[in-house]
């Protein structure tokens, strides 16, 4: 594997680090090992989907049922399309053509009920653009296309551009003008590779319109607070925050940049990147945070922190602030290490999780995986090691992977998320195995893991 690579979203950083000593634990890892036992998971949890829930959207690893995701009792075959990419990667090549053949025999998007938009665009559309630029299938593209025909009225619909939270997939009807940044901000780089396959500039347009949108209300400070209500601009809160539901917004305004080459993304990423760590970010006990604040004053709300933000380090790092990225994702692993699994919310002021469950979630290993593209620091291989490690000894279940009831306890419950196929098994997959179909030097990743650029073929 090379030592020297572009990250995830760009950045060059010359692997110094491939000269360092490797920790002892590191240097006893056998990596392909490892990078096997991930694959045989995938392959063993696959052919589990496939007995129990095939093209349903989520099979239910503990009970071996299946649940659907968007649109009650109505299934795409979110699970199936989440996970085509991570196949192809891995080569399971059967599995892979087999999940194809599903979707060319079965999927349609011609239903008449209400979808997510942010979470049909970075889950099914990123899949299936992920799974046409692996394998040159046209239908996939033509899905795609389909699919993001369907949710454009929610874009046109606001006079400034910002999208609705629901679309009828059917009637075009929209729902939910009241939003927040990552809803509303993660879709230039899905966007934009759908108009660059197309050459219908319609999406890439409408994508950064909405971003734009949303920066030009920014406080004096620039801080963005987390709700807006779409067709007036009006804000409804005065909460900021780097986790949910802002999170992904920051981090496709890097992408836009990375992926795209957009300058005015760059320009907004160094913006609110600059009033963030000015405004939120927070010492406690050595440990680094970035805190919830009032857009307008930076007065802190509380010191309760979000898994979800735990993805926000590896932004950092490819944003050109290793050092503070690098510290955030340490504080993280900290609290993994303290539970042996990450809680959904935890209070470094109270030392407690805010939240007990833990929903099966990828964010620490996409950070890590994001320093080890840049600085080849055998660090992140062990931390991403312990955190699948963890997922082996208590996400498993009888028939898949299954989200926790309680992390204190370690107490399943019967849900494996979509992004499971798509997100963490390939950050697993792609940093301990060497993978003759990935481009540790020149890649891009979606917020859910899709690659749109970086496929060897
Ligand atoms: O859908 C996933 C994606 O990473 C995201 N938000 C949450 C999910 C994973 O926790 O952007």
């Amino acid at each position: 594997m090379t030592s020297f690579r572009i990250g995830r979203r760009g950045l060059i950083a010359g692997s110094a680090a491939a000269l360092l000593p490797l920790p002892a634990s590191a240097a006893k890892e056998d990596w392909r090992k490892l990078a096997d036992e991930v694959r045989e998971s995938m392959r063993w949890a696959w052919q589990n989907y496939r007995e129990r829930a095939w093209g349903k959207d989520q099979i239910m690893p503990v009970s071996g049922g299946a649940e659907s995701f968007s649109i009650k009792g109505q299934h795409v075959g979110l699970s199936l399309i989440e996970a085509l990419d991570t196949l192809w990667l891995m080569e399971l090549d059967a599995e892979f053509k087999d999940g194809v053949d599903w979707i060319h025999a079965n999927l349609s998007f011609d239903i008449d009920g209400e979808v997510s938009v942010f979470e049909t665009i970075i889950r099914l559309v990123g899949g299936l653009l992920s799974a046409h630029l692996a394998s040159g299938d046209k239908l996939l593209l033509a899905k795609a296309k389909d699919l993001t025909d369907r949710l454009m009225p929610a874009f046109t619909a606001s006079p400034i551009g910002l999208p609705h939270r629901y679309v009828n997939l059917k009637t075009g009807a929209v729902r939910g003008p009241v939003t927040n940044p990552a809803e509303i901000g993660s879709c230039i780089t899905e966007f934009g590779t759908l108009s660059r396959l197309t050459g219908d500039p319609r999406y890439f347009k409408a994508a950064k319109k909405a971003m734009v949108a949303l920066f030009g209300r920014r406080s004096d400070i620039g801080l963005i607070p987390d709700a807006i209500d779409c067709m007036t601009g009006e804000w409804k809160s005065r909460r900021a925050t780097i986790g949910p539901p802002s999170d992904s917004y920051y981090e496709y305004l890097w992408d836009g940049w990375q992926l795209l080459g957009d300058r005015d993304c760059l320009t907004m990423y160094k913006s609110c990147t600059a009033a963030i760590l000015e405004n939120q970010k927070a010492m406690l006990n050595g440990d680094l945070w970035f805190v919830d604040v009032d857009f307008e004053t930076g007065k802190r709300i509380n010191w309760e922190q979000d898994e979800l933000s735990s993805f926000y380090g590896g932004l950092l790092a490819q944003g050109g602030e290793p050092v503070i990225g690098e510290a955030y994702t340490r504080s993280w692993d900290k609290v993994q290490a303290k539970y042996g699994i990450l809680p959904e919310g935890y209070d470094p002021e109270k030392d407690a999780p805010t939240y007990k469950t833990n929903a099966l979630r990828p964010e620490l290993a996409d950070a890590a995986f994001n320093h080890w593209l840049l600085d080849g620091k055998e660090e992140w291989r062990a931390l991403v090691a312990r955190h699948f490690r963890a997922m082996q000894q208590w996400n498993k279940a009888a028939y898949g992977y299954a989200v926790m009831a309680d992390v204190t306890t370690k107490a399943q419950a019967d849900h494996c998320p979509g992004y499971w196929w798509s997100e963490q098994m390939k950050y697993y997959w792609l940093i301990f195995a060497d993978c003759r179909r990935f481009d540790y030097r020149k890649n891009y990743l979606s917020t859910e893991g899709n690659v749109l650029l970086g496929f060897r073929h």
